[in-house]
């Protein structure tokens, strides 16, 4: 069986499957080969990737809460890298204020090092209790051969802290996922273990790759703590440049976003041997699982049962009300990636079914994932573009759309309910009381009055397996 979406290029049928009644994934070219992924986005197709720059300097790096965060660039790349993503911290330094070295059009011709290095030093004396330079470059500094590295050194030697030049210039890779690999491995190089510290850290973690979105820390940190363990680390939600110096001394790493940080997970492993388990911390069961294997590495699972029992009897009523209003809906959810297998499992508890899938930039792991936890039947599309999820909302009519604020507009306008699951209108949605927040948003969703006047109209029958999803050729 060959399908496709009707409004795209026909090169993007490989890019769209199925879960067939084999459980494996049925490819739209009809080849039976695994979903492609990760590859470069053909040339004509609107795509809603971001770059390189922008997986550096807004996922991983943009985050560190005392870094003077300097795009080496044009404004326009500055501009839009800037306060779009709400990691939040208990300072507002990193959100507040952008810099940039501002390359016009004569820097471009003539060079931008010299630049770069002014606007170094004047932005680190402007601003003196920063800890750190971080300085991303970007698509035309990267063409005309700027030398970044030694133009940090350079400041470094002047400004006497460390300036971290991240290489993410935008083109570098297919997506904003080679942004988060650069952003991990230049922030190990330059700065994970350039500080010894002193003391016992023999129950320690570092929770890797959450970027505090709305505050989702603080519906798990403390249930961590709550086991005796302290955080060293965050990788980087709500993270100081201190912190990532001595992050090497943690006993175990906590890998929560498995596609933006296991890079620095692994490294650490290597380097210095720390042990990593990976995580959701998303919905009932996950993270009452995460609890239990952090605890079953320190030997405290008694500690652990005890804090899963309490925070469950908490939320449970609320879950169970919530079910009862959700139970029965089905679901399209698009993210950037793994939130899109971290959150199957947790629409299951509260009754719903995922039946359209799709990421951003997601790898073979992450679809690996999905397959797995997909009902038979569910549509699965890789890196989707705007024709192709107007036309999944209209055939498919799911009764939910999880996905950002580039879609919002697109789900309201085809009359289809909409949660905003990259940065939540409201938030946070992780851990136990968290979920208890995303039901809610999605209740206030789905029941808002506006669809009792759009029910006046005829709808679509709602799609049902196979022929349903209207993807045959
Ligand atoms: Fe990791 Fe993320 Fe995600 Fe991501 Fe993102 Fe994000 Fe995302 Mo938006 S780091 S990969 S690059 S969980 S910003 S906090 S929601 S696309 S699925």
């Amino acid at each position: 069986m060959q399908f496709k979406c009707n409004q795209t290029l026909p090169e993007r049928a490989i890019h769209i499957a199925l879960k067939g009644p084999d459980g494996k994934c049925q490819r739209g070219d009809g080849t039976g080969c695994f979903i492609a992924n990760n590859v470069a986005t053909t040339p004509g197709d609107m795509t809603e990737r971001g770059c390189t720059y922008a997986g550096c300097r807004g996922v991983v790096g943009g985050p560190v809460k005392d870094a003077i965060q300097l795009t080496h660039g044009p404004i326009g790349c500055a501009f839009f890298s800037w306060g779009y993503r709400p990691h939040l911290a208990d300072s507002d330094f990193h959100m507040k204020y952008t810099f940039v070295s501002d390359m016009n059009e004569t820097n471009i011709v003539f060079g931008g090092e010299k630049k770069l290095l002014q606007s170094i030093i004047e932005a680190s004396a402007e601003f003196p209790d920063a800890k750190a330079v971080f300085v991303y470059n970007t698509c035309s500094t990267a063409l005309i051969g700027d030398d970044g590295r030694d133009v940090a050194k350079q400041a470094e030697a002047i400004i006497g802290k460390p300036v971290v030049f991240f290489e993410c210039e935008g083109f570098r890779g297919v997506s904003q996922s080679m942004g988060h690999h650069v952003g991990n491995e230049t922030i190990f190089r330059q700065l994970v273990g350039s500080i010894e510290p002193e003391g016992d850290f023999s129950r320690s973690i570092n929770i890797i790759g959450d970027y505090n979105i709305k505050n989702d820390i603080r519906t798990f940190e403390y249930l961590f703590e709550a086991l005796g363990l302290q955080i060293i680390a965050r990788f980087t939600g709500n993270v100081s440049v201190d912190d990532l110096k001595i992050m090497h001394k943690a006993a175990l790493n906590i890998v929560h976003c498995q596609r933006s940080a296991t890079y620095i997970a692994d490294m650490m492993k290597e380097k210095y041997g720390t042990p990593s388990i990976n995580v959701t911390l998303w919905g009932i069961r996950n993270m009452a699982q995460a609890l239990r294997a952090a605890a079953a590495f320190f030997g405290l699972e008694t500690r652990a049962e005890e804090v899963i029992a309490h925070e469950v009897t908490r939320i449970q009523p609320y879950i169970d009300a919530y079910r009862q209003r959700l139970h029965g809906k089905r679901v399209f959810i698009y993210q950037g990636g793994p939130r899109v297998w971290h959150w199957i499992e947790l629409l299951r508890e509260l009754g719903m079914e995922t039946e359209t899938a799709a990421t951003t930039f997601g790898h073979t792991d992450d679809y690996e994932k999905i397959f797995n936890q997909i009902p038979e039947g569910a549509l699965v599309i890789d890196n989707p573009n705007v024709p192709e999820i107007e036309e999944i909302l209209n055939r498919r009519r799911p009764d939910l759309f999880i996905s950002g604020n580039k879609e919002r507009y697109l789900a309201y306008k085809l009359g289809v309910p909409f949660v905003n699951g990259h940065t939540y209108d409201t938030g946070p949605y992780a851990g136990f009381v968290g979920m208890v927040n995303f039901a809610r948003d999605i209740d206030k969703a789905l029941h808002a009055p506006v669809w009792n006047i759009l029910h006046q109209r005829a709808r679509p029958a709602p799609a049902t397996h196979h022929a349903a999803h209207g993807f045959e050729e």
